[in-house]
């Protein structure tokens, strides 16, 4: 019966038969056992839920599916799953579900037991594979808050060896996992939501080619590309990533959209916390600046520049300008893409309701 319910729920908000509709929309599951914090994951990320609220969380007792379409970018579904799926329930259609997915989130609780995850992480990675090899598998060894530093690189070690030898022992040592540390406690969350879903947008190397043409011709030591509402960031420059620096962009974000939501809005609250107008200079104490500027109505990039290279404010400006636009003919090109692809589709279901091809005649 739970798996009966949730079935309906799939057929009824998606059209499988459109083979387009998940290139659009990549599919990222969150699958896992019983309390491994999948649901968690999901409303600290997507839904601002502060992580200690997250202790009240019930048990997701049938497929939970979120459209996440805020970005220009960044336009993906996230389902989340009950702990126990049951693959070999006729309910439950899991070929069907696997064909149309882009990444397969596994969350494994690190300060529990993990043998049994790990069994259930290697029948739904090779089931997965089979009706699909083009999945990316993203393997969360979560809940990392609880572990010492030790800890934490021995656990990952331990994981990461025992998945690769059954996979092995499978003869499917081709299968490749991702492998992260999360925690909602931090931002390890967020940065490894990055990840899998930077792995999802084609034009990830554009971006990066564009932020690095852009950091090199201004004097910024990095820049971030950021999706406002989620504080994923969907592409960085090619220079490697410090969670330092990236926490600090995410806490720039916050007290912007904060500051603007008190004092930013109209009289009657009018208007958006966000919006072209936005940007902000914060100078730090170690002579680096953060700056932030608007770039579409979803993306915000947030730059780290030294303090004399912030001196010449109007080259970085002018770069941006530059910049801001390849932006949005990235974002064009892309529009067109998916607007024709809609009109093929289309055009292809109505060549299949009439068999010949030929329109019928109106009666
Ligand atoms: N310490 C710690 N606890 C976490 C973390 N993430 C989730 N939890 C806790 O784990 C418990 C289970 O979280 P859920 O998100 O309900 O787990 P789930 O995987 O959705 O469980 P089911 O829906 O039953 O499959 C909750 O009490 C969370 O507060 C984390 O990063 N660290
Ligand atoms: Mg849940």
């Amino acid at each position: 019966i739970m798996y009966h319910s949730s079935y309906c729920v799939v057929y009824a908000v998606l059209d499988f038969s459109d083979p387009f509709s998940t290139e659009v929309n990549p599919r990222i599951l969150l699958m896992g056992l019983r309390r491994s914090g999948k649901s968690s994951i999901q409303k600290v990320v997507f839904h601002k839920m502060s992580p200690n609220e997250t202790l009240f969380l019930e048990s997701t007792n049938k497929i939970c599916r979120e459209d996440v379409s805020n970005s220009s970018f960044v336009n993906f579904q996230i389902w989340d799953f009950p702990g126990q799926i049951d693959f070999f329930d006729p309910t439950f259609d899991y070929e069907m579900i696997f064909r149309g997915t882009g990444a397969l989130i596994f969350v494994i609780d690190s300060q529990d037991d993990y043998m049994e995850a790990l069994a259930r992480l290697h029948l739904t990675v090779t089931r997965a594979y089979k009706v699909n090899p083009d999945i990316n598998f993203e393997i969360f060894i979560h809940k990392v808050d609880g572990l010492s530093d030790d800890h934490k690189i021995e656990t990952q070690r331990d994981i990461h060896q025992r998945t690769n030898d059954d996979l092995a022992d499978a003869g499917l040592e081709k299968i490749h996992l991702s492998f992260y540390l999360t925690s909602i406690y931090d931002h390890s969350i967020f940065e490894a939501f990055s990840k899998v879903v930077q792995k999802l947008i084609p034009q990830l190397p554009t971006l990066e080619n564009l932020l690095n043409i852009f950091i090199s011709n201004s004097g910024i030591e990095k820049a971030f590309l950021f999706d406002v509402v989620s504080k994923i960031y969907i592409a960085t420059d090619s220079t490697p990533v410090d969670m330092q620096t990236y926490e600090l962009c995410c806490d720039m974000i916050d007290v912007v959209i904060d500051i603007s939501c008190i004092y930013g809005l109209k009289e009657d609250g009018a208007g958006t916390p966000y919006d072209k107008e936005s940007t902000a200079i914060i100078k730090l104490n170690n002579t680096t600046v953060l700056y932030l500027k608007e770039v579409t109505k979803f993306l915000a990039l947030v730059c780290f520049v030294r303090e004399e290279s912030f001196e010449r404010k109007g080259l970085i400006d002018y770069n941006f300008h530059c910049f801001r636009k390849a932006i949005h003919e990235v974002f064009e090109v892309r529009m067109k893409v998916v607007r024709s692809r809609k009109h093929q589709s289309q055009m292809q279901k109505n060549k299949r309701a009439t068999p010949n091809g030929t329109p019928r005649a109106p009666l």
